[in-house]
C-alpha cells in the first residue's frame, strides 16, 4: 500500500502582495506628464506650436535641454517626430523598492548574525518539498539545483511548483538580500529543489527515500522536510538515519495535528523519528501556533504563525504552519555551521538545543526558540 503524505501547511492564507508595475501619471484632462529633451536648447516657441500652453509647461531643467510637459498623447507622437526632439518620455511613476524583512527573521537573530559575517555561505540546503520556482525574483541566485523524483510530465520539473509550498520554504531558508521582497534566515545559503511532493502536495514515502538518497549522493549537508505523514515506517526511518549517519542534519516539521490545549503526543513523521529534529511552530509573543503537534519528539521552536514568504511567479504570502517553522531552523542551522565548520552534524544538533530559549514545556516547545547568536559566541 502506498502511504499518502501531505504537506503540513494550508491552513490560512492570509495575504497575498503583488508588486505592481509602475504606471504613468495618468490625469483626467485626457493629459500625461512627458519629459521632452531637445537636440540643442530648449525653444518654447516650438512648444507653442505643437498646442503646448505655458501652464503645461511644468518644470524647465539646467543641465540638460529637458522640459516636464503635459501633453495629450497625439501631441507626443507628434513632438517625437520633430527632428528638434531627441527623446519623448512618459513620466514613470518611480516606486520606492522595498524588502520587508519577516518578523520570523529577526526572532532567529538572522541580522544580528549577518552582522558577524554569517550568512549561510557554502551550506547546501535541500528542500524536499513541492519544488522551488527557480524563476522567483527573490530566490534565483540562491536555487544551485534540483531533482524531482516523480516522471510524469506535471511533476517531473523540480524548478515547477504548482503549489507554492516548496517555493515559500525555500524563501525563509534563503531568499535573497536585495530591494524587494523578503529576507531569508541564511542569506547566502544554496537552495536545492527536491522535489518529492506533487504539485497537489502529495507524496509517498518512496519519494521521500528517493529524496533523501539524491540529497546525500550530492553532499548536501541539511536536508528540510516540512513534510509528514502520520504511520510510521521502517524504511523511512532507515533513510533519515542513513543521511544522519552520514553526517547530514535532518529537520522536518512536527505536524499541524496539535490540539488545542498543547495535550497529547501528535508529532508525525519523519519528524518523530530520533535522527530527525522535530520543529513546534511559535508566534510573535513566543506562543507555541494552536495547531503545532506537541509530544517528547518535539525538538526546537521556530516561527510558524503568519510567515511572510516567496510563492511562484514572483509573489509573497504568508502562511502558518510548522511547514514554515522547520526552514528557519534549517536556516539557523546554515548560519551556525558557516561558523562552526568544524562541528559535526550531531555536535551542531547538541549547540541548538543547548542555546535554544526555553519557552515552557518540553512537549510543546523541545528545548524551546533556536537562537543561533549565542551558539556562534559560544
Ligand atoms: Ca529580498
Amino acid at each position: 500500500m502506498k502511504k499518502l503524505l501531505s504537506v503540513f501547511f494550508a491552513i490560512t492564507l492570509l495575504l497575498g502582495m503583488v508588486f505592481s508595475p509602475t504606471m504613468g501619471f495618468a490625469s483626467n484632462d485626457g493629459k500625461n506628464e512627458y519629459l521632452v529633451q531637445f537636440d540643442g536648447k530648449i525653444e518654447k516657441g516650438l512648444l507653442k506650436a505643437f498646442g503646448v500652453k505655458d501652464q503645461e509647461i511644468l518644470h524647465t531643467f539646467d543641465l540638460l535641454p529637458v522640459v516636464t510637459l503635459k501633453l495629450t498623447e497625439k501631441q507626443a507622437n507628434a513632438l517625437v517626430n520633430n527632428p528638434k526632439i531627441k527623446y519623448v518620455e512618459e513620466n514613470a511613476q518611480v516606486q520606492a523598492l522595498v524588502q520587508t524583512i519577516p518578523w520570523g527573521i529577526n526572532k532567529v537573530q538572522s541580522q544580528e548574525v549577518f552582522n558577524l559575517g554569517y550568512s549561510g555561505n557554502g551550506m547546501k540546503v535541500a528542500i524536499l518539498d513541492t519544488g522551488i520556482d527557480r524563476y522567483h525574483e527573490d530566490l534565483f541566485t540562491n536555487v544551485k539545483g534540483g531533482f524531482s523524483v516523480f516522471t510524469d510530465s506535471a511533476n517531473r520539473d523540480p524548478y515547477y511548483d504548482g503549489s507554492g509550498h516548496g517555493t515559500h520554504v525555500a524563501g525563509t531558508v534563503a531568499a535573497v538580500d536585495n530591494d524587494l521582497g523578503v529576507l531569508g534566515v541564511a542569506r547566502h545559503a544554496d537552495l536545492y529543489a527536491v522535489k518529492v511532493l506533487n504539485n497537489s502536495g502529495s507524496g509517498s514515502y518512496e519519494g521521500i527515500a528517493k529524496g533523501i538518497e539524491w540529497s546525500i549522493q550530492n553532499g548536501m549537508d541539511i536536508i528540510n522536510m516540512s513534510l509528514g505523514g502520520s504511520s510510521s515506517s521502517a524504511i523511512l526511518e532507515q533513510w533519515c538515519n542513513l543521511a544522519y549517519n552520514e553526517g547530514v542534519l535532518v529537520v522536518a516539521a512536527a505536524g499541524n495535528s496539535g490540539r488545542r490545549n498543547g495535550r497529547g503526543d501528535t508529532v508525525g513523521y519523519p519528524a518523530k523519528y530520533a535522527s530527525v529534529i522535530a520543529v513546534a511552530a511559535t508566534d510573535q509573543s513566543d506562543n507555541r501556533g494552536s495547531f503545532s503537534s506537541t509530544g517528547p519528539a518535539v525538538e526546537l521552536s521556530a516561527p510558524g504563525v503568519g510567515i511572510l514568504s516567496t510563492t511562484p511567479n514572483n509573489n509573497y504570502a504568508s502562511y502558518n504552519g510548522t511547514s514554515m517553522a522547520s526552514p528557519h531552523v534549517a536556516g539557523v542551522a546554515a548560519l551556525i555551521w558557516e561558523a562552526k565548520p568544524n562541528l559535526t552534524n550531531v555536535q551542531l544538533r547538541q549547540l541548538l538545543q543547548q542555546t535554544a530559549k526555553n519557552l515552557g514545556d518540553s512537549n510543546q516547545y523541545g528545548y524551546g526558540l533556536v537562537q543561533p547568536l549565542a551558539a556562534i559566541q559560544q
